[in-house]
């Protein structure tokens, strides 16, 4: 039987970080379904199909990976998708309390998918999503902590080279 992962999040957008989680969910799990959630009420730089059209560049060459996206509660969606697992990743302990909190209240809408947290490589403990945004609209430096897509795509949308 083939065993699924799902790993849900915002990807705005998709960091090595992210990628980093990926990888060592493949050597788990026989898919890793990536999944973009649909909130219109969360304010996002990218729209929904930029973020998957750069998850998708990132990780062209990966295999058994899929990119999706959800709206909703997540539980349903790992329940459609017959999935054995939530994957997450861990930094620091920053981390920990909102997933925990996440973990359990996925537990008690539903039983039967296990939160599986996987920590990061070193190299990326201390990024995010947000903290890149920030840095790369002020014109810092953030050409090892993105795919190269990514890169371009951030310098666009802060006006640092022409769209
Ligand atoms: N290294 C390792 N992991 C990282 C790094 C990094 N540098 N950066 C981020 N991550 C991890 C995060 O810890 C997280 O596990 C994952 O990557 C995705 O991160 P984000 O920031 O892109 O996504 P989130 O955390 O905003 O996603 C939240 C969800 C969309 C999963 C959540 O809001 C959700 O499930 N919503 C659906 C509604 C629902 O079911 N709610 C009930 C449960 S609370």
């Amino acid at each position: 039987m083939t065993k699924v992962a799902i790993y849900p999040g915002s990807f705005d957008p998709v960091t090595n970080g992210h990628l980093d989680i990926i990888e060592r969910g493949l050597t788990l799990f026989d898919k890793v379904i990536v999944t973009i959630l649909r909130n219109p009420e969360k304010k996002a730089l990218f729209t929904v199909e930029e973020r998957m059209e750069m998850l998708e560049e990132s990780l062209r060459d990966v295999p058994n990976v899929e990119i999706d996206s959800f709206q909703g509660l997540l539980v349903d969606y790992a329940f459609q998708r017959d999935a054995a697992a939530i994957l997450r990743g861990m930094r620091a302990v920053s981390d920990f309390e909102y997933e925990f909190q996440m973990a359990l209240m996925n537990r008690k809408l539903d039983r039967d998918v296990q939160t599986v947290f996987l920590m990061t490589g070193l190299r990326w403990i201390f990024t995010s999503s947000s903290i890149i945004k920030q840095a790369a609209q002020f014109g810092g430096d953030i050409e090892d902590m993105v795919p190269p897509m990514v890169c371009r795509n951030l310098k666009k949308k802060y006006g640092l080279i022409p769209a």
